[in-house]
């Protein structure tokens, strides 16, 4: 251990922790920008500036590990003025077109420019006037509002290992982008979104569906259904003010109701449809020779990662179109046909944590009725602006539930929203069906957790069922690795595109970086989804009895030809 005091604090700590960290274990907080736990820590920015007793400069705290008998002062007139100045410099060349940022108000540098009253602009220097990158689906660039503090670029390189995005040109011209300023729609993107979760500004944002949307709700000729992912309920609340992981389940629905939608159905209901889909697609491998491991395909960062990065393993892709999509392809079918709907009519909404869904819903091969199967994705926090420009006072809604039948779910689908959850969530119908009973014990508890890779091994009726889980392109490229090189077997692999599964999307309320470092969205999230998982009277999939009625009236069985042509999709080599 290490001593140490921090404004005259004594401080211990393991050696080569950063007196940041150090700072925050004492409680002593420092403002930082460039930083984000976990992910970056460059001492770019010069905001976490402190002073070194017998030191003349003045240090960043982010990448100064602790020494022995050090004194550190995190508030001196120095350091404040140091401070002030670095962001009275970024600001110089910024687009302050505060208020009609998408960020305005969640921007971590707004919040420091007041913290340390930066109230004039001291510095007018020449401004950066690049075009804004709209051409990709998901993520609008705008490297204007860009303060080079490389979060998105560390995410996008050291997290998802992909290098989408960096630093190009030089000096002033300096801009974060893909490699010869090309679009993010022309390299090997994944649409994730990632790099918007870790952007402090308004320099990486969703490419918006809001006016789409309204428009629809807004048109009286359109039948307008609405769905949630499992991720939305725990995360939405946060927009709102309430504590990271409150279940909204209720307010969710009642809020939609209140907009205007038709109908408002839950995507846990397509999540327990992929259940049955992809569940007798894995027992139809194992039993007759298919491609194993099977893996899962209900994360579009993760299948356009596997395209670009991996296309050996496509044909072990489950052909599961992901939940929403299938979700959207029955509203347009049997939900059409049984209320004298013409699907041409029906505009259907998906409210997802991700930005990807907004590039999935593209793909060819997710048009099961020949109408496309999700109209228009919108972001959590898309749906949260929406909530507030309707003026609805979302806190004090009543719970209100989905409407019948594609509302209903079971708790295998709630848990869809957290790494670990399409496996135990499939592990629960495939043990069923194997032993022909209905078993008890149905918390797979080592899928759980925000570890990056997970395995697990299952037995079943006397077979063993191997299974490992990856969240986070970075964390399956090991995986996969692995598996190619034959270190590792195994029958069936959930693979997520974010870091946590989806309670960790690309689409999610932004967390501050200095929430970040004392919360883990990942795990306050999916308490939120687990514990509404054990509140549900019924939690396998297969006992759902809207699914077993959906199979009666139309699909017949799981993987059956109609259900080939509504559900199933293809991937791209
Ligand atoms: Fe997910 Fe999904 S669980 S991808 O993470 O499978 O986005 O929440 O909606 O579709 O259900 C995201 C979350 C979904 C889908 C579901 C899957
Ligand atoms: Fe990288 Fe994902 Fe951002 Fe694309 S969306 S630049 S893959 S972090």
């Amino acid at each position: 251990m290490v001593s140490l005091t921090i404004d005259g604090v004594s401080v211990q700590v393991p050696e080569n922790t950063s007196v940041l960290e150090a700072a925050r274990q004492a409680n002593i907080k420092i403002p930082t920008l460039c930083y984000l736990k976990g992910v970056n820590a460059i001492g770019a920015c010069r905001v976490c500036l402190v002073e070194i007793v017998g030191n003349a400069a003045l240090q960043a705290a982010c990448v100064l590990p602790v020494s022995e008998g050090m004194q550190v002062k995190t508030n001196t007139p120095r350091v404040q003025k140091a401070r002030k100045l670095s962001l009275e410099l970024l600001l110089s060349n910024h687009d302050r077109e505060c208020l009609t940022c998408v960020r305005n108000r969640t921007c971590e540098l707004q919040a420091l420019a007041e913290t340390f009253q930066v109230n004039e602009y001291k510095y007018e220097g020449a401004k950066i006037e690049k075009p804004l990158d709209l051409l990709s689906p998901s993520v609008v660039r705008n490297p204007n509002k860009c303060i080079l503090c490389k979060r998105c670029v560390a995410v996008c390189r050291n997290i998802q290992k992909i290098g989408a995005i960096s630093a190009t040109q030089r000096g002033f011209a300096t801009t974060i982008a893909p490699a010869f300023d090309k679009s993010l729609a022309e390299v090997p993107c994944i649409n994730c979104g990632q790099c918007i979760a870790a952007c402090p500004t308004g320099a990486l944002s969703e490419n918006s569906e809001i006016d789409n949307v309204w428009a629809a709700l807004h048109d009286p000729s359109k039948h307008v259904v609405v769905q949630p992912a499992p991720a939305v309920r725990v995360a939405i609340g946060e927009e709102f003010g309430m504590p990271m992981g409150t279940r909204c389940t209720g307010k969710m629905a009642a809020a939609m109701r209140r907009m205007g939608f038709d109908k408002v159905f839950d995507t846990d209901f397509g999540a327990d449809l992929t259940i049955m889909e992809e569940g007798y697609e894995l027992l139809d491998r194992i039993q007759n020779g298919g491609v194993l491991p099977m893996i899962t395909s209900c994360s579009p960062g993760w299948i356009k990662y596997c395209e670009h990065f991996y296309p050996e393993f496509l044909p072990n892709l489950s052909s599961c179109k992901s939940p929403h999509q299938m979700l959207g392809a029955i509203i347009k079918s049997y939900y059409a046909q049984k209320n004298g709907i013409d699907p041409k009519d029906i505009y259907t909404v998906s409210v997802m944590p991700c930005t990807a869904k907004k590039y999935e819903k593209l793909r060819d091969g997710e048009a099961g009725t020949g109408y496309p199967d999700v109209d228009a994705v919108l972001t959590t926090r898309e749906f949260a602006r929406m909530i507030k420009q309707a003026n609805i006072d979302f806190v004090n809604l009543p719970d209100e539930d989905f409407d019948d039948v594609l509302g209903e779910s079971t708790g295998a689908g709630v848990i869809f929203g957290a790494t670990g959850g399409v496996m135990e969530a499939a592990l629960r119908t495939v043990a069923d069906v194997l032993t022909g009973k209905d078993l008890e014990n149905i918390d797979y508890t080592d899928v759980r957790g925000i570890a990056g890779i997970k395995e697990a091994s299952v037995n079943v009726a006397g077979m063993e069922i191997k299974v490992a889980i990856a969240s986070s392109t970075g964390a399956a490229q090991k995986l996969l690795d692995a598996v190619k090189a034959g270190e590792k077997q195994y029958h069936f692999i959930e693979i997520m595109g974010c870091p946590g599964g989806c309670v960790n999307g690309g689409g999610q309320p932004i967390v501050p970086a200095e929430v970040r470092s004392v919360l883990d969205p990942r795990v306050e999230r999916a308490k939120g989804l687990y514990s509404e998982d054990s509140d549900k009277k019924i939690r396998k999939s297969h006992e759902n009895p809207s699914i077993q009625k959906l199979y009666a009236e139309f699909l017949e069985k799981p993987n059956s030809h109609k259900a080939h042509e509504l559900l199933h999709t293809f991937y791209a080599a």
